[in-house]
């Protein structure tokens, strides 16, 4: 069953010229409208086309013009992403044949939909839950390999099933405290107190091992953030280019030469990481080193990893 009255529609692939764009439409008359701007060779309608089928054809204008040669995706509620009618109409990839389409689908009753909008009607609509929701971002989102399996394993719901076992595990135990309290006095089939603590020690620490293993998920999707630090003329930023492998940074043999932060996307075998070249640390010559080593603490307070050099010295600074 889905919450919402109204049909929704936007162009779903990325702007930019491409071979192929979708203009998507989720909601009650998605099938209707689809079909008021459709026109097949060989007559069929949308209505009639069976659910997860695709169909070629036209899409026309009110003067039956033809804007665009598409094929049609027609999913049927509920079972589809939003649970609703879905209509994925596969245009040509442009600019121009994407936003007249979808033009023709607003002015035959679909509403525009805001961004995330067939996300959180999948959401509202008991498609998916919280956690595989913020997964479908971190999919879209995800830069490297890594990323990408981890949102994928919540998406098809790997943590949510996990908060379930702990929130079953919870209402039970809550349910055996609370007879407790009502029929003290009754000699019931369940744990005794003493076993009831311990099952809620082992809750807890269940719930601690999973909001440490988030900390691996933010990771993964924000990136390592690595700061490189040391004193001046170390060969920090060679190493930055030598891993980025171009030359992002300058490079001379002056000390000092590095003075704002320079943070650049690596992919380490898949895994994601944000390094930073920062100035070298020292008793700063002018004003504008002395905002580049200020820059190098905050740089180093913020990161997860500082990657320092055995001369770095950095307690002369830091502490
Ligand atoms: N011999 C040798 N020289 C290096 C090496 N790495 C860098 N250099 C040289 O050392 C000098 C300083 O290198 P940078 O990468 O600019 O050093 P930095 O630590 O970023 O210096 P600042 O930005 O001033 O803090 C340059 O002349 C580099 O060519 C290395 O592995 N061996
Ligand atoms: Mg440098």
């Amino acid at each position: 069953m889905s919450y919402f009255d109204d049909t929704i529609a936007a162009i779903s692939t990325p702007s930019g010229i491409g071979g192929i764009g979708i203009v998507r439409l989720s909601g009650k008359n998605a099938i209707g409208i689809a079909d008021r701007i459709f026109t097949s060779p060989k007559n069929r309608t949308l209505k009639k086309t069976p659910s997860h089928k695709i169909i070629y054809g036209h899409i026309v204008n009110s003067n039956k013009e033809i804007v665009d040669e598409v094929l049609i995706s027609i999913m049927r509620a509920p079972h589809t992403y939003t649970k609703e009618n879905i209509v994925e109409i596969n245009c040509h990839g442009g600019a121009v044949p994407l936003r007249r389409v979808l033009e023709l689908a607003l002015k035959n009753g679909a509403r525009l939909a805001r961004p995330g909008e067939f996300t959180q009607r999948a959401f509202i609509n008991g498609r998916i839950d919280l956690a595989q929701a913020e997964a479908v971002l971190d999919a879209i989102n995800s830069a490297t390999e890594q990323s990408q399996k981890a949102a994928m394993e919540q998406l098809s719901g790997g943590l949510s099933n996990k908060i379930n076992i702990l929130r079953n595990k919870l209402v039970e135990l809550t349910a055996f405290v609370e007879a407790h309290i009502d029929f003290p006095e009754e000699d019931m089939e369940s744990p005794s107190l003493n076993d009831m603590q311990k099952r809620a020690l082992k809750i807890c620490g269940e719930i601690t091992k999973l909001i440490e293993g988030s900390r691996h998920g933010m990771i993964l999707r924000e990136g390592l953030k690595t700061a490189i630090i040391g004193r001046p003329n170390v060969g920090k930023s060679s190493l930055l280019n030598a891993l980025l492998e171009h030359d992002r940074a300058i490079v001379t043999e002056l000390p000092g030469t590095t003075r704002d932060v320079i943070e650049e996307y690596l992919d380490l075998n898949g895994f994601p990481v944000r390094i930073m070249d920062t100035a070298g640390m020292r008793e700063a010559k002018d004003v504008a080193e002395k905002e580049g080593v200020k820059r190098s603490l905050r740089a180093v307070k913020g990161a997860d990893l500082a990657c320092a050099g055995k001369s770095a010295c950095l307690h002369e600074f830091i502490y």
